[in-house]
């Protein structure tokens, strides 16, 4: 399989539409957005909302004490593993509507087109939805607790705010205990596979419809905090000052240049400054930065944290600040199974489509799941490169693509022996 009785069969894009545009309404924002950050109000209904078409379709539905939530489709012989697809639901605030949300509806499609067809396979479907990938609380908190990657000190020191993350929990029915208890066995998995939006413009600027991902790229995320003295700042003259608003805004503009000046397949953000006590007329006596910086390969990623932690120690020299570097998380680089690299290859040009190999630059639940199974990723393109915004948007006829080439590779895997 894909075989000469398989090889026709394609989801059916008026039912994924219907459920795009069903979906994309939760948490929708002025601006033609979503704002669902993980457990808030408008996540949770849309959860609600996945388990319902899931229950109509008449899947079987798990959930686990990580909050990730699944439709299951046994289509494979008694005992047989579950070849796993999904991503999430949740979204950065003020996001996108394609982003996560795509490909878990895509997942669910493949799982109802494959029950149409009264397809046997040699492994049950199950299509995933992660808790929380993009971060606002924990990061990846549901695809790490589900590999047995996640620790208590994650979920003690997120990376978002502590009591988003108490409150969130107990909306959701969820305890800490019962987070990382939530550990899939790997024995019951046959692989997994992600259908996501490439979220920048190398696809679109090829004119490639198709990018079968080999790599991703690993990110580090850290809380510096730059400290000095408050004072009052009219009178207090500029050369006897220790401003911590110096300190950061120097170390931000170096991150630029260091990153672009050594290191070019490596991306780094200062998402956020936040000065204290932060009044017009006063001193900044401490400046507290997010920090993250994104390398596909392990070793450069190496010389650009010691780049980057070099200069932020010179800024505090230089500023007389006292400099304190909390390291909050890190998701290695992973590299996608080369077996199933060549099954959504194939099954792009089986379905006529161009496709290329590509590095996904943005983190995604697959680089925890590429920890405990053979795993792969589709990306289709992401028009101007826009993500994490409410511009973001792909052609639907790439999202069916998309959705076919996921489901032809669900086919095709089946010839592979993934469990070698
Ligand atoms: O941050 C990321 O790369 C992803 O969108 N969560
Ligand atoms: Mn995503
Ligand atoms: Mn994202």
């Amino acid at each position: 399989m894909p075989n000469s009785q398989t090889s026709h069969i394609r989801i059916n894009p008026n039912r994924l539409r219907a459920d795009f545009d069903a979906l994309s309404q939760f948490g929708a924002t002025a601006s033609g957005g979503v704002n669902r950050p993980a457990f808030s109000p408008a996540h949770l209904e849309m959860r609600r909302w996945f388990h319902e078409k899931a229950r109509q379709a008449g899947l079987e539905i798990l959930s686990d004490g990580a909050g990730n939530h699944s439709a299951r489709l046994r289509c494979g012989p008694d005992g047989a593993k579950y070849l796993l697809m999904g991503s999430h639901l949740d979204s950065v605030p003020d996001g996108g509507r394609y982003d996560g949300a795509l490909g878990v509806l895509a997942a669910l499609e493949v799982l109802r087109t494959v029950q149409e067809q009264r397809l046997k396979l040699p492994y049950h479907l199950e299509a995933i939805d992660f808790t929380d990938e993009e971060g606002t609380l924990v990061s990846f908190l549901g695809s790490f607790a589900f590999c047995g990657l996640l620790t208590a000190a994650d979920l003690e020191k997120p990376r978002g705010d502590p009591q988003a993350l108490a409150e969130g929990l107990q909306r959701a029915g969820l305890t800490h205990e019962s987070i990382l208890a939530a550990r899939r066995d790997p024995a019951q998995l046959a692989g997994y596979l992600e259908l996501h939006v490439e979220q920048g413009s190398r696809m679109e600027k090829a004119g490639v419809q198709i990018g079968a991902v080999t790599h991703i790229a690993g990110i580090r995320f850290f809380r510096l905090t730059y400290t000095g003295s408050p004072g009052h700042g009219g009178t207090i003259p500029l050369e006897e000052r220790r401003d911590a608003a110096w300190g950061a805004s120097a170390f931000t503009l170096a991150v630029r240049e260091i990153v672009m000046g050594g290191f070019p397949e490596c991306f780094a953000n200062v998402g956020r400054v936040e000065y204290r006590p932060g009044f017009f007329n006063t001193i900044p006596q401490q400046a507290e930065l997010a920090l993250e910086f994104r390398s596909p390969d392990p070793d450069q990623f190496d010389r650009l944290e010691q780049a980057l932690f070099e200069n932020a120690r010179e800024q505090a020299q230089r500023f007389k600040l006292e400099l304190n570097i909390e390291f909050i998380g890190k998701r290695d680089p992973a590299r996608m199974d080369a077996r199933i690299v060549s099954a959504v290859r194939e099954s792009a040009a089986a379905l006529g489509l161009s496709c290329t190999s590509i590095i996904s630059r943005a983190g995604h639940d697959a680089q925890a799941l590429a920890t405990i199974c053979p795993t792969g990723m589709i990306f289709i393109p992401s028009q101007g490169g826009l993500s994490h915004s409410p511009l973001e948007y792909t052609r639907w006829e790439d999202c069916v693509n998309g959705a076919n080439v996921l489901l032809q590779t669900v086919l095709r895997c089946a010839n592979l022996d993934l469990s070698s």
